[in-house]
């Protein structure tokens, strides 16, 4: 069989202008791919690399003719999903449409439509394999595991329950050779940049495990991964690290740390077969503070930066998120990341019922840190999350097509016009803390031209994004 998968293209500038900064390689369809049985051909279409992609969707149909598709979908994307596959029952009428994804895991009735033949939720290997494996001896698609067909009677409950995620080391390696790597490309912090070196390296990312044991409300991790925390083997991380080609890594975990002892072996199984990259990571402040010698053992091995999710600049707010950490903690985390000489992405969420004294507190927060590169989102629980459930029914809005983390969903209290410009300012005021402002940073003209062309175009797409409701 020829297997097309396929991912969408963000509609909002919000993402889209996000892509100048950082652009990962589509992960999520490498693991696919590498489940289908031998015998057949895959291929991976980026439509985000596409300035049309509508077009180049279409034309790749036509060329191909594939017996089965498969896209993945975020949240965001539902409207553009349900487009795209409306386009290839219409340009490809013989081939087997399949929707995988994380709204699809969560929200599976969205896509209950004749455009889909199944629904794939959750981890996509296994039941992708399935699928592929059915369509080949000519079987019908119902009772494969995680797989919903659409059109079929389905009981509420069976699709409110969330799948299971299987073993991590169940999984293949994922098949990096089916995208060019030159495509992938993240903006790289440090705190002190090597001189004349791009600041937008090739970047691949890598997961070491999954799920998360907290219980932030507005995250559905927690509650996909029951809570656990599910560490892949430390060797055959390290196994799949060794064949990535790209010098520098992005860890697209929940959370890299969150289980010390599995995060020593990585970086001992680094240490010990010599390997030389670069890394960026995810952790909690809470954890940076209690292990501060595991982060000084990663920084030898070339940890660059840590990604803090500060999310506030009050306990109250703080408290109110159940993010089970304080203004202190964070401060604490962040400073004796510096010490280390490992740069920290501080990210702070606002609310949508923030006032303009609030955004004040915040901006004067923000001035005050240390160095760190900033970003701000708009809270924005996940879909299936506690805090989802409990605002869904007060959107103001397309309940899935502002999905971004850059849309107030709920109403605002002060005139949207003026929330974007509070909130652009909060991402200005962020740009001037980043630690690669300084005066003994060289960088390439180049790369000084990119970033003053994604900066611009990114601000502007804040600034306007009041224009999306
Ligand atoms: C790394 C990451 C990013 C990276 C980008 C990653 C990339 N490849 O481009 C960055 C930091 C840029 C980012 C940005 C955003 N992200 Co993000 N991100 C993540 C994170 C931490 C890991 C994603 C990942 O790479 N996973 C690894 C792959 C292998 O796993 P996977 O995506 O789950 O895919 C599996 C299954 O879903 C399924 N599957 C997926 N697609 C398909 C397709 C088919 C056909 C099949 C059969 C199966 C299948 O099988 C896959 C293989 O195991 C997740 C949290 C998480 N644990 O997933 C959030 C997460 C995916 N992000 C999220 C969001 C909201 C965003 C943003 C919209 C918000 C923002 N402003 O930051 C943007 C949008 C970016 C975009 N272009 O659309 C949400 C999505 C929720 C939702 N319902 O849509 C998540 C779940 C975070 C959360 N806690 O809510 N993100």
């Amino acid at each position: 069989m020829k297997i097309l998968l396929v991912k969408p293209k963000a509609r909002l500038q919000t993402i889209r202008k996000l892509g100048g900064l950082i652009f990962l390689e589509p992960l999520e369809l490498g693991y696919v791919a590498a489940a289908v049985p031998e015998g057949h051909s895959v291929e991976i279409l980026d439509l985000r690399l596409a300035r049309n992609p509508d077009r180049i969707f279409r034309a790749r149909l036509k060329s191909l003719q594939p017996d089965l598709i498969g896209i993945s979908s975020y949240t965001h994307e539902v409207t553009k999903v349900i487009e795209l596959a409306g386009l290839a029952r219409k340009t490809s009428p013989k081939s087997k449409i399949v929707i995988g994804g994380h709204h699809a895991t969560v929200l599976p009735g969205d896509f209950n439509r004749p455009e889909f033949d199944a629904i794939v939720r959750g981890e996509g290997c296994a039941p992708f394999h399935d699928v592929v494996q059915c369509l080949e001896k000519g079987n019908t698609l119902s009772h494969i595991e995680n797989v919903m067909i659409p059109g079929t009677n389905w009981s509420r409950e069976e699709a409110e329950e969330l799948p299971l995620y299987p073993a991590p080391d169940t999984l293949p390696e994922p098949k990096r050779n089916l995208w060019n790597p030159e495509d992938y490309r993240c903006f790289w912090p440090t705190m002190k940049h090597p001189q004349w070196q791009t600041v937008f390296p090739k970047t691949a990312l890598l997961r070491t495990s999954f799920g998360c044991c907290m219980n932030c409300n507005f995250c559905v991790i927690p509650l996909l991964s029951r809570r656990t925390h599910m560490p892949r083997d430390p060797e055959k991380v390290v196994d799949e690290l060794e064949k990535i080609q790209q010098d520098h890594v992005y860890f697209c975990d929940d959370e890299t740390f969150i289980d010390p002892g599995h995060a020593q072996r990585i970086a001992e199984a680094i240490q010990r077969r010599g390997i030389n990259k670069r890394y960026f990571a995810w952790a909690r402040s809470t954890t940076v503070n209690r292990h501060p010698d595991l982060f000084k053992l990663w920084r030898s091995i070339g940890l660059d930066c840590v990604f803090l999710g500060m999310e506030a600049a009050t306990n109250e707010q703080l408290d109110s998120m159940d993010k089970h950490s304080t203004i202190e903690e964070n401060q604490q985390a962040h400073q004796a990341l510096i010490n280390m000489d490992i740069a920290v992405q501080a990210a702070f969420m606002v609310n949508a019922d923030y006032t303009e004294k609030d955004f004040n507190v915040l901006c004067d927060y923000i001035e005050k840190i240390p160095p760190a590169q900033v970003t701000s989102t708009v809270f924005t629980p996940s879909p299936g999350s506690t805090a989802w459930h409990e605002e869904k029914d007060k959107y103001i809005c397309h309940p899935y097509d502002l999905h971004d983390c850059m849309h107030p969903l709920t109403r605002t209290k002060i005139p949207l016009r003026k929330f974007y410009r509070h909130f652009s300012r909060v991402a200005e005021i962020g740009g001037k803390r980043n630690p690669l402002r300084n005066p003994q940073t060289r960088m390439m003209p180049r790369d000084i031209f990119r970033i003053i062309r994604s900066v611009s175009g990114y601000s502007s797409a804040l600034k306007n994004a009041w224009k999306d409701f």
